[in-house]
C-alpha cells in the first residue's frame, strides 16, 4: 500500500515532555491515501495507550510515530543513521493528546491531537490526520468527543480542542452532497466510532463514489474530479517537503523480517 506521509508540524512552545527535542523541527505523522482531503482537516488522532517514539529522520527533522513504522521509513532511506531508527524520547498516545499543530493545506491554522480508540498500531504510522467531511471513523470519532464531555474529561481533552471545530465541505458527491461522511453516517443509522461493522461500509462507499463521482469544492483544483486533483495535490505535498512517500510492507515480509 503507497501511502503519503503528512507532516503535522508541532507548534512551539513545546510541553515539559519534549524540551529534549528543542531546536528541531518536530512533527506528528500521519499516513493518508487522500491528500485531496487535507483541506478540510480538525485534528489529529492518536491511541491513548499506543506506544510511540520521536525518530531521528535528519539533522532536522523529528518524525513522531511507532516503532514499527520508524524502522520501515529507515529502510525507505528516511532516518539520520542509515537503516537505524533512533528514538530520543519514547511517549505514549497520552503524551500527544492536547498538541497544537500546523498542518499542511487545512483551512484551521492550528488543530490538536487527539483520542482515537480504534487506532490501529500495525497499519500506516499509528497517526491519523482527521477530516471529518469524508471519512466516516473520523466524523463519528469527532462526534463522540463533542457530544460527550465524559470521553472528553477520562482523556483531559479541552472543550476549546474539540468544540469550535466543525465539518468543512471540500469534496461534492452528487449522491451524498458536500458533507459525504455525514450523511453516509447518518443513513447507515451509526451511533458511535465502535460501530466497526457499519463503519467499514460506510467508508467503502465513501471511498468509492468520492473517487468515481467527487469533485474538489475547494483549493487550487477547485472544480476538478477527485481522480484528476489527487496525484496533483499528491506531487505537490512530496515536492514542497510537506509530506513524504511510504511504502506499507506485506504483513508477511515483515514478520520475517522481524
Ligand atoms: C485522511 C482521510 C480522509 C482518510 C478521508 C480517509 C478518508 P485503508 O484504505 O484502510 O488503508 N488510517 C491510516 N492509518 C490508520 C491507522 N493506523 N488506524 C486507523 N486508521 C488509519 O485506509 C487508509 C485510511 O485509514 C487513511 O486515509 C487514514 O484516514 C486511515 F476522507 O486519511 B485517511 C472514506 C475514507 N476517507
Amino acid at each position: 500500500q503507497d501511502y503519503v506521509l503528512i507532516k503535522m508540524e508541532v507548534t512551539l512552545p513545546f510541553p515539559s515532555k519534549f524540551k529534549v527535542l528543542e531546536g528541531r523541527n518536530v512533527f506528528l505523522v500521519a499516513a493518508t491515501l487522500r491528500p485531496e482531503t487535507m483541506y478540510g482537516q480538525t485534528n489529529c488522532w492518536v491511541l491513548p495507550e499506543g506506544k510511540y517514539g520521536a525518530f531521528e529522520i535528519n539533522d532536522t527533522d523529528i518524525f513522531i510515530l511507532t516503532q514499527r513504522s520508524a524502522l520501515n521509513l529507515a529502510y525507505q532511506k528516511l532516518s539520520r543513521v542509515p537503516e537505524k531508527p533512533t528514538c530520543l524520547l519514547e511517549l505514549s498516545g497520552l503524551d500527544l493528546i492536547g498538541l497544537q499543530l500546523n498542518s499542511p493545506l487545512a483551512f484551521n491554522e492550528v488543530i490538536y491531537a487527539l483520542p482515537m480508540l480504534t487506532i490501529l498500531t500495525d497499519k500506516g504510522t499509528g497517526i491519523v490526520t482527521s477530516v471529518p467531511s469524508d471519512s466516516p471513523d473520523d466524523y463519528m470519532a469527532l462526534k463522540d468527543l463533542k457530544s460527550k464531555e465524559g470521553l472528553r474529561s477520562k482523556f483531559g481533552v479541552k472543550d476549546e480542542w474539540v468544540l469550535p471545530f466543525d465539518v468543512i465541505p471540500i469534496i461534492n458527491i452528487p449522491e451524498f452532497g458536500d458533507k459525504a461522511a455525514e450523511k453516509v453516517c447518518h443513513d447507515l443509522k451509526i451511533k458511535s466510532q465502535n460501530d466497526k461493522e457499519k463503519l467499514a461500509e460506510a467508508k467503502r462507499l465513501t471511498y468509492l463514489k468520492g473517487f468515481t463521482d467527487g469533485k474538489m469544492l475547494v483549493g487550487e483544483f477547485k472544480g476538478k474530479k477527485v481522480q484528476e486533483a489527487k496525484p496533483l495535490i499528491k506531487n505537490k505535498l512530496l515536492e514542497t517537503g510537506k509530506a513524504v512517500a511510504y511504502s506499507e510492507p506485506e504483513k508477511k515480509v515483515m514478520s520475517r523480517s522481524g
